[in-house]
């Protein structure tokens, strides 16, 4: 096969010299870490709508992005030829796996059976593909926020005909999911929420959204789709307030609907900004409800209010991610999939080479800092002392569920201020994060 991409395999290179670019310097795919190798904890995914298909637009202008595929005019030709850089891509960079909506992949019809007939041209493409390499799909979707009929949504939407073609599109791509063997399937809600409150039946949709997740878990079982279904969490934007706003939110509306045996979460760094939290708060509360799913591994900007999509370059917030995942024992049916893409002004192909190596190298890093904090129980030994009143005495009988309001009454009642401060502690923050920073600087440079 001759090259359509003019830059060599990555490789692993170490440690070694400060300048980014020439190969891996953290990511070391074949080597262990806590028992498994590198590649099979992190399972980093190439986000098609970005890598293939992003022109690099921002709100004020539009894409600068300079790709080798530009010259194809005819837009079946192109969305073919496109299967074949992403192989390659995926090759060369050493990723396994590649995600996608559907309507990335090929160009709309007339009507949807059209629509579905140039997908499926593309798909079998990716099917004969996916066969000779060995490369694998970690999640598909539906995008039911572009288009013009989906203004209100689809979903949520209060046009009926709309919820329908919503629910058709859906089923083709199940039956995608299915034929390519898919590990997860996404729901991120681009516009499945308001704009304006004062026109919205609330409940209405809700119960909308919810009995179409039904019937999708309906159709995977008929079929015999047996990947796991994700919602991807984001507070707004298209929307003014998205449904699942965040982790939490999502959690709640799962179960108030009785879904959370059949979903779990995709999470989003610049999504967890955007909602006023950390990634890492967004992973645990993920992960402590049992429904840590995947990730979809970028940044936000703290200078820029809306969805940059950055690659990850923030080892702080890798190391703090990969730790929450390590407790999660990883994700078995999920992985890091980039939905990023590179700045407007790194418009060269060359930029998504630098920017899928940046990412994974701040993934691979942090991997490695976080498995130093589990081994040394760091993190562990802190939880440990600061709720160590909770072991014996009324804090063990409060937990053990033997005390009453009565009985807490009964042991403060005449205790002095001075009793119960006593056993109050530092929560030591300063030393803390300061012990992280040494984290990182040890593992990562002591080589
Ligand atoms: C948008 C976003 C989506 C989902 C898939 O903010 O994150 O690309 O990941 O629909
Ligand atoms: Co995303």
């Amino acid at each position: 096969m001759t090259d359509l991409l003019n830059f060599d395999k990555v490789k692993y290179i170490g440690n070694s010299g400060f300048k980014a670019g020439d190969g891996f310097h953290f990511y070391n795919p074949e080597e262990e870490i806590q028992g498994k190798k590198m590649k099979d904890w992190l399972k980093f995914s190439v986000a098609y709508w970005h890598t293939m298909d992003q022109r690099l637009v921002d709100p004020f202008g539009d894409g600068t992005a300079v790709r080798p595929w530009d010259s194809i005019s005819d837009p079946m030709d192109q969305a073919l030829a496109k299967v074949d850089y992403l192989f390659e891509f995926l090759d060369k960079m050493d990723v396994d796996y590649f995600a996608f909506h559907d309507r990335d992949l090929a160009p709309q019809g007339n009507t949807l059976r059209e629509t579905n007939a140039n997908l499926d041209k593309v798909i079998d493409k990716i099917e004969q593909k996916m066969h000779e390499t060995g490369k694998k799909l970690l999640w598909n979707t539906s995008n039911l926020f572009t288009d013009v009929r989906f203004l209100a949504g689809g979903a949520t939407s209060p046009f009926a005909d709309v919820f329908a073609y919503a629910g058709a599109e859906i089923k083709h791509s199940l039956e995608i999911a299915k034929r390519l063997g898919s590990e997860s399937y996404v729901f991120w809600g681009g516009r499945e929420g308001y704009d304006y409150l004062e026109n919205t039946d609330t409940k209405r949709e809700l119960d909308h959204i919810a009995a179409f997740f039904r019937l999708a878990v309906d159709y995977a079982k008929e079929i015999g789709y047996k990947g796991q279904f994700l919602i991807e969490p984001k507070p707004m934007e298209p929307t003014s307030h998205q449904y699942d706003r965040d982790a939490q939110t999502a959690i709640a509306f799962l179960k108030t609907y009785g879904l959370d045996k059949d979903f779990k979460l995709n999470l989003e760094g610049n999504h967890a900004f955007l909602a006023g939290h950390t990634y890492e708060h967004e992973v645990r509360f993920a992960r402590e409800a049992g429904l840590l799913g995947s990730l979809d591994a970028n940044m936000g900007d703290k200078l820029i209010g809306w969805d940059i999509d950055e690659f990850p370059n923030d080892i702080y917030e890798s190391t703090l991610v990969m730790y929450e995942f390590l407790l999660n024992g990883g994700l078995p049916t999920g992985g890091l999939n980039f939905d990023a893409k590179p700045r407007r002004q790194s418009f060269e192909m060359e930029d998504l080479r630098l920017g899928h190596m940046a990412g994974m190298d701040t993934y691979a890093a942090g991997l490695r800092v976080a498995s130093k904090l589990l081994d040394d129980k760091y993190f562990k030994g802190i939880l440990e002392d600061r709720y160590s009143s909770f072991d014996s005495g009324i804090g063990a009988d409060f937990e053990a569920g033997k005390t009453k309001f009565a009985d807490f009454e009964n042991y403060v009642i005449d205790k002095p201020e001075s009793e119960i401060f006593k056993n109050v502690k530092s929560g030591r923050q300063e030393q803390i994060k300061s012990t992280v920073n040494n984290y990182i600087f040890n593992v990562l440079g002591g080589k």
